[in-house]
């Protein structure tokens, strides 16, 4: 079986899981499960998802290789990392 993408769910304030590697071209996608908006934001700038309401999802096509650690702007303790293989 081929994975084609990943999800990686917001709660408690917290990515889960907060460290995933996807192949390049998969897609990703954050689910906000929190009743508060969280961010996904790239540090290099590589992606920012802005405000990701409650129960609302948020999808990053993963186009380039490297490594793209994130936090989210409302909660500056929350971080998460990306590895595009
Ligand atoms: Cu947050």
């Amino acid at each position: 079986m081929v994975l084609l993408g990943a999800t990686i769910t917001i709660d408690a304030t917290a990515y889960s899981p907060p460290e995933l590697a996807v192949n390049m071209g998969d897609t990703v996608v954050w689910i906000n499960n929190d009743p508060f908006p969280h961010t996904v934001t790239s540090q290099a700038g590589r992606f920012d998802s802005k405000s990701i309401a409650p129960g609302e999802s948020w999808r990053y096509k993963a186009t380039r290789k490297g490594e793209y650690p994130y936090m989210c702007t409302f909660h500056p303790t929350m971080k998460g990392m990306l590895r595009v293989k």
